[in-house]
């Protein structure tokens, strides 16, 4: 009879916003960017993926692998991005067992993974950045795997490109690097969350319904057919990583705001630029861009910055010293919204439709 005892590993992992985006992949199987990228990861209490993986021996292997998202079973025999994480973690694991014959041999059993979001899932809220960071930390806490975040994240990365990016706190730079094979396309964390505590962010949820172009088909379809996206992967982004790693490094907010906003804006004129053009934007989003700039303008300094993502949702950056004027700004004109949540480093976070 096959031993029941049932081995088991929970984890969280936080979303991460980009201030430098990933868009455009220079090989979509491995998951491989065509440029590198750079993000804050946001609080775990705010958005956030919770995921407990187990296996054991009395797990019938008919059943094979199982992944519930969200209370629903989901069909991971048809996702190659599960599929490949899962096989990259056995293998470790399976290193480990070759090294250590006294083992139990984990890399053989089922698995069994549950994973919540305490967010809408595919709302451009970075949800399967967060799923694949806990999916892959889970199991390698199950599987007591020594690797380091870094190295894990070339696992990650080919569940969901960003998902590399939620490894780790603070301020994380993805290395787009140049190999092949993508042993160099790895995720860094340039500076602690702690290096720059005053840093907040405000979410602004405009929509929880699922994108309308998912984000590895929109990406494909701006590789293939914008003129500006060449440029901007070969001649704008390179740049601007070395200028935001310094100005995070000074914690020099006017500088991370204008790089952060301005590609924002590259990375959604590129869609726009696309053919057929993708509009992530909506009237809201731009509403949001626009007080982002009376904000400012009012202040006479640069005291908050936006981006969204493959969505119309906003995320506001700006200092704890000036919240009263930010947060309370956007809460002021946007009123109670739908849905407030308890937001990232303490802020609310307003939904409004
Ligand atoms: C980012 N986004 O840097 C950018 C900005 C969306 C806009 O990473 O195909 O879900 O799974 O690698 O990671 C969204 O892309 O795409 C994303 P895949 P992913 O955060």
């Amino acid at each position: 009879m096959a031993d029941s005892t049932v081995f088991r590993a929970s984890t969280t992992a936080p979303v991460n916003i980009a201030v430098i985006k990933y868009w455009g992949k220079r090989d979509a199987t491995l998951n491989l960017p065509t440029n590198s990228s750079l993000s804050v990861t946001l609080s775990q209490r705010s958005l956030r993926t919770v995921t407990t993986a187990s296996c054991s021996a009395s797990y019938p292997a008919s059943e094979g692998d199982t992944l519930t998202l969200n209370g629903s079973l989901q069909d991971i025999s048809s996702s190659k991005r599960t599929l490949a994480c899962l096989a990259s973690l056995r293998v470790l694991r399976n290193e480990l067992e070759s090294a250590n014959p006294s083992l139990p041999a984990l890399s053989t059993y089922p698995l069994r993974i549950v994973s919540e979001n305490n967010f809408p899932t595919a709302a451009g809220l970075a949800s399967s950045a967060a799923g694949f960071a806990a999916l892959v930390r889970a199991i390698a806490n199950l599987y007591e795997l020594p690797q380091s975040p870094t190295e894990l994240s070339r696992i990650a990365r080919q569940g969901s490109g960003s998902a590399c990016r939620s490894l780790q706190g603070g301020y994380v730079a993805w290395r787009s690097g140049t190999k092949e094979d993508g042993s160099d396309s790895i995720a860094e964390e340039i500076a602690p969350a702690s290096h720059w505590p005053e840093m907040r962010a405000l979410i602004l949820v405009v929509s929880a319904e699922k994108k309308d172009v998912p984000s590895t088909e929109g990406m494909q379809t701006t590789v293939k057919t914008s003129p500006l996206f060449a440029t901007r992967a070969e001649r704008i982004v390179p740049g601007r990583m070395t200028a935001i790693e310094t100005a995070i490094h000074n914690r020099d907010f006017p500088a991370f705001a204008d790089l952060t906003m301005r590609d924002s804006n590259n990375f959604h004129a590129c869609c726009l630029d696309s053919e057929p053009p993708i509009f992530y934007l909506n009237d809201v989003s731009r509403a949001a861009i626009r007080l982002v700039n009376d904000i400012n303008h009012v202040a006479g300094k640069t005291v908050a910055a936006y981006t969204f993502d493959a969505g119309p949702n906003a995320v506001i950056y700006y200092l704890d010293d000036v919240s009263e004027i930010v947060a309370g700004t956007f809460k002021a004109i946007l009123g109670e919204g739908l849905d407030g949540w308890e937001g990232p480093f303490g802020d609310r976070l307003k939904g409004v439709s």
